[in-house]
């Protein structure tokens, strides 16, 4: 009788350890020797369901997605993926992938989808000088219910041909979702629709594309044209300014798409839930945030006088 309890026990362990060696996160980036330097190795580790996480730096590489992956970076601002070619490709169909905080740079197709079968999340990213920023093009005429797109609170600038790009025969709402992204400033089309009859598009601010805001597909619901005025844009900084449009006009409805200091979602790659990891505005209220601080005299004798200059930015 004894025996047979000790070999239940036995069995329940082996259950757990393999329920928690089924899906892990592995540490991309940073300074320790040991540390795993690129994706692409952190992408040959990982097994299907695994979470990468990269630390702050800059990438140089071409991403193949060939499993069921989320790729969270720490903060869009600093964690870059600079690419010439595909930033991200989807080579062959089937793979479920989360990409979340982090920035395209440069690469002729930011994330490149040409597959079927996919089910891609693609939010609070930044995309920027890139040639296209988000493409997904199926040619074929399956997939229909196979395909799963939702590209949610991303800011894409500056890119000089088409910002979202979808090619595709869909016409059900929900397999294409695109809401609170802002779009401003391409040179080409801010959103590119071909075969495509419904998306869910609503709250994106897309404004000032050379050739077409809307290609193909008119703008969704509550939706903007309007300077989204970043903080400096010409720096690099898209963070939106106090007096943006796009603050709590993001999308509505999902406890996540409330903003981390509780208001409504702002448009962009700085709105929901998930960007509470880098929310760059300080608590509720919003505290202001103090640069340029200089002290002159920098030493002066007892009973003389100093002064000190900054500057308090409230965002
Ligand atoms: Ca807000």
């Amino acid at each position: 009788m004894k025996r047979f309890y000790f070999v239940i026990i036995i069995s329940i362990v082996i259950l757990l350890i393999n329920d928690g060696a089924f899906s892990k996160e592995i540490e991309i980036g940073g300074d320790s020797p040991d540390a795993i330097k690129t994706i692409k190795v952190g992408i040959e580790a990982a097994k299907s369901g695994d979470t990468l996480r990269l630390l702050p730096g800059t990438y140089n590489e071409e991403i193949i997605i060939d499993k069921n992956l989320k790729l969270i970076g720490s903060d869009p601002k600093r964690t870059i993926i600079d690419s010439t070619n595909d930033g991200l490709a989807f080579l062959r169909p089937g793979y479920s992938v989360t990409i979340l905080g982090l920035t395209f740079k440069a690469a002729k197709y930011g994330i490149n989808i040409n597959k079927a079968e996919t089910d891609a999340v693609i939010k609070n990213c930044i995309f920027t000088h890139c040639k296209n920023a988000i493409y997904f093009s199926d040619t074929s005429d399956i997939g229909l219910d196979n395909v799963k797109i939702s590209i949610e609170n991303n800011t894409i600038v500056y890119c000089s041909g088409t910002a979202i790009y979808i090619n595709g025969q869909y016409s059900k709402e929900e397999i294409i979702k695109i809401k609170g992204n802002i779009v401003a400033f391409n040179n080409g089309y801010g959103m590119f629709f071909n075969r495509i009859e419904s998306p869910n598009m609503t709250h994106n601010n897309v404004y000032s594309n050379t050739n077409y805001n809307y290609y193909g597909y008119n703008e969704g619901g509550d939706s903007l044209s309007k300077d989204p005025l970043f903080v400096d844009e010409e720096g690099g900084n898209y963070v939106l300014l106090h007096n943006s449009p796009c603050k709590d006009k993001g999308p509505v409805g999902l406890e996540s798409y409330t903003d981390p200091d509780g208001s409504p979602n702002d448009m962009g790659a700085y709105g929901g839930q998930a960007s509470a990891p880098f929310w760059p505005y300080g608590g509720k209220g919003g505290g202001p945030v103090i640069t340029d601080l200089h002290v002159t005299p920098i030493s002066v004798p007892k009973g003389h006088k100093i002064t000190i200059k900054a500057k308090g930015t409230v965002q």
